[in-house]
């Protein structure tokens, strides 16, 4: 039974007005349908890419007629001037519907997302590496859960180095920086990044003066006895999102302006990048998280008028994600294995001792590609 009861062609031919049965009708203008037509001249029957582009749809594009089938399956139009026929699904329609309310100025996270902390995160999503290897129904339901959290974890990895890498393949492509395919996360002399000391970091995100940021990172634990080194994981959308209540000027800044963002590495390395603390879309969607104390570099942006609050709000920002209420933390084992989503959650780790064993690995990949594997449901 179809869940569409008519369509009617209004505004003298300039849209239609589909009618489901148990929902709000849904208009749509005559040019967004003729841009939209599915038929083998307007997208390659193979690729299913545009083979138009928009100044081919004539500006007086007209619904001439438009019939829905008995079934309530199929809608056929015929436009004007041209005549030409098309028919849509009526589902498709619906699924690509854009007759809804304005959207406010309210600040909103993407609904797929779940926002967490400390109590409220019971089950961290984990999957076992052998299982991900070869399930790949349970590996894409653990893609999804790592999407929704920001933040999974992979047990059994094993203490192979390298293995970070085989751990990236299995949903993205390695994105290689100035630290190398992979890197070792050690206490080293002469440490070119402070990562790779045994100094406490507070929470930040990775690498916030490339453009882009890597928008995953993955870090597996080799060896791991030593006193301190623990880890902190901490939802920044949650942070954002605190903030915006506490303060909404405080929030305002950090979104209005950009801070400025440097590393400095070897003789020939000097990136630098401008992005806010806390990104929105222009209609006000939560994107990102730009955060690390040790990369800030002198912030220019912000106006003298509003330096003062700026660094009001940064303090405050800051305060809230370095929160225990809001941080998970754990002690890496050797063959556990984290993944964050670098634009979202932040990371943290307490000191350790000088001399022990702490070694982890790690790399970059991008959520572009985590996203399509679970948009396609095929790996
Ligand atoms: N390492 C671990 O983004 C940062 O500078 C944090 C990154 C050196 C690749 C450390
Ligand atoms: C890093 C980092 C955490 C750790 O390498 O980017 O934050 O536990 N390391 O060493
Ligand atoms: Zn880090």
């Amino acid at each position: 039974m179809s869940i569409f009861k008519s369509v009617k062609v209004i505004n003298s031919g300039k849209a239609i007005l589909l009618s489901p049965k148990y929902s709000a009708p849904l208009r749509y203008h005559s040019t967004w349908l003729r841009d939209n037509a599915l038929d083998a001249k307007t997208r390659d029957k193979k690729n299913g890419q545009r083979l138009i582009s928009v100044s081919d749809i004539p500006i007086k594009t007209y619904v001439k007629s438009a019939c829905l089938d008995k079934k309530g399956k199929e809608i056929t139009i015929i436009f004007l001037p041209k005549k030409k026929q098309v028919k849509f699904s009526t589902n498709w329609l619906k699924a690509n519907a854009y007759d809804k309310k304005q959207v406010g100025s309210k600040v909103w996270v993407n609904p797929s997302l779940k926002i967490w902390s400390k109590n409220s995160l019971k089950h961290i999503p984990i999957i076992n590496y052998k299982i991900a290897k070869s399930n790949k129904k349970l590996l894409i339901k653990w893609l999804q859960s790592l999407n929704t959290y920001g933040f999974a974890k992979i047990t059994g990895c094993g203490k192979k180095t390298r293995t970070v890498l085989k751990i990236a393949k299995l949903f993205g492509f390695v994105r290689e920086t100035n630290y190398g395919k992979y890197f070792d996360v050690k206490s080293k002399t002469n440490a070119v990044n402070l990562a790779y000391t045994n100094l406490g970091l507070p929470a930040h995100t990775d690498n916030p003066y490339r453009i882009p940021v890597p928008t995953i990172q993955i870090l597996h634990c080799i060896k791991n006895s030593i006193k301190g080194g623990d880890t902190k994981v901490i939802d920044g959308f949650n942070g954002a999102l605190q903030l915006e209540k506490l303060n909404k000027r405080y929030f305002n800044l950090l979104t209005k302006y950009c801070s400025n963002f440097e590393f400095k590495g070897k003789k020939n390395i000097h990136l630098k990048s401008r992005f806010p603390m806390i990104a929105l879309s222009p209609d006000r969607e939560l994107t990102a998280i730009h955060f690390n104390n040790r990369s800030i570099g002198p912030i220019t942006d912000v106006p003298y008028k509003d330096m003062l609050d700026y660094y009001k709000a940064y303090r405050k920002f800051s305060k809230i994600i370095d929160d225990s209420r809001l941080a998970i933390k754990f002690k890496l084992k050797p063959g556990d294995c984290f993944i964050l989503d670098n634009t979202r959650v932040l990371h943290a780790r307490t000191a350790y001792h000088k001399n022990g064993n702490r070694w982890l690995q790690g790399c970059y990949t991008d959520k572009d590609e985590l996203l399509s594997k679970i948009s396609a449901k095929v790996l």
